[in-house]
């Protein structure tokens, strides 16, 4: 395959194993590792890595023009809950490496660009439940407008200058590799390390917040399959839902109990509970699943063993 595909913020939570995986596909030599420090071991002997602050535009074209770079995977951000700490920081970091990238593809150094938005862009007026691809969005956190302006440029990008930009409205992530650092939907992950570290956890969110989640190795596949589509079966431009499974602490915390018996659960609600709050409960990726074939492989339960059984060993 002749795509060379550059993965910038590849030392995070997403990046790291979708680099891996872009690598086993297209080979190591054709996926170029990025961040703003260096990654793990396996991410700098694996393949091409350089350091890259995604707000400096010369330095990823500089980049892009050493590799001969065709696509640009963007997965540097600030999440929810750092994003709420830090609004302006936040806003400059999202927004600025977006319009870095697609001005990239605008003057043709490279041929696609995928950005993730996030469940985030909807909001407290949003229905709840089942949430549809269109509907009422008023996202109440910095990391949401962020989102949710970076959806609009992503298509404004495409309708006047042809950019062939895709993006997926992610859930809460959930992975044993590499940790998430500062969103709202971490507990999730944080929740298995405790449990085989201590054999207990305290949740920042209340028992019964239900969110919208998925395990890594179904947003990885998700992500790529999007890129892997033919244009015409891309119809939404800005950013498509996408959704595996929803659950609450509770919920996650009894699934977890099934495999460590001992295990307890305490809950301490913090300022993420208002983020939590604010977001959809479960999401409607039906325009997905019609336009490009996703579907999903884990559940709760599936997802949990391989966790636990990952992390025990
Ligand atoms: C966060 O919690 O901020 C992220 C997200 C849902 O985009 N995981």
């Amino acid at each position: 395959m002749s795509e060379i595909i550059l993965v910038i913020g590849a030392s995070g939570q997403i990046g790291n194993e979708l680099t891996q995986k872009l690598r086993a596909i297209y080979g190591n030599n054709h996926v170029i590792a990025s961040d703003i420090r260096a990654g793990n071991e396996e991410m700098m002997t694996s393949g091409p890595f350089e350091i890259i602050d995604a707000t400096d535009k010369e330095t990823i074209l500089k980049v892009v023009k050493k590799y001969k770079v065709s696509q640009i995977y963007l997965l540097a951000a600030m999440l929810s809950a750092t994003a709420e700490k830090f609004p302006q920081k936040a806003w400059d970091l999202n927004m600025t490496s977006l319009l870095n990238v697609l001005d990239l593809a605008k003057e043709k150094h490279i041929q696609q660009v995928y950005w993730p938005s996030s469940i985030a862009v909807f909001g407290p007026t949003t229905p709840k439940e089942n949430t549809p691809q269109k509907t009422i969005m008023e996202p109440a956190t910095v990391y949401g407008i962020s989102k949710l302006s970076g959806e609009f440029w992503c298509n404004y990008y495409h309708e006047k200058f042809g950019v062939d930009v895709r993006s997926l409205r992610y859930p809460g992530i959930i992975s044993w590799k590499t940790k998430p650092g500062g969103g709202t939907t971490d507990y999730a992950v944080d929740i298995y390390f405790k449990a085989v570290e201590e054999g207990s956890f305290e949740c920042f969110l209340a028992e019964e917040t239900r969110l919208p989640m998925m395990y890594m190795n179904d947003a990885v596949n998700a992500t790529i399959q999007l890129m892997r589509a033919s244009p015409k079966d891309v119809k939404i431009r800005t950013a498509y839902n996408l959704a595996a499974i929803d659950f609450s602490p509770k919920e996650i915390a009894a699934a977890i109990k099934k495999h460590i018996p001992d295990f307890t659960i305490s809950y301490k609600p913090d300022f993420r509970q208002e983020i939590a709050d604010s977001w959809p409960s479960s999401i409607d990726d039906s325009e997905a699943r019609k336009d490009w074939g996703w579907k999903h492989d884990f559940n709760l339960s599936s997802m949990t063993k391989d966790i636990l059984n990952h992390l025990k060993s």
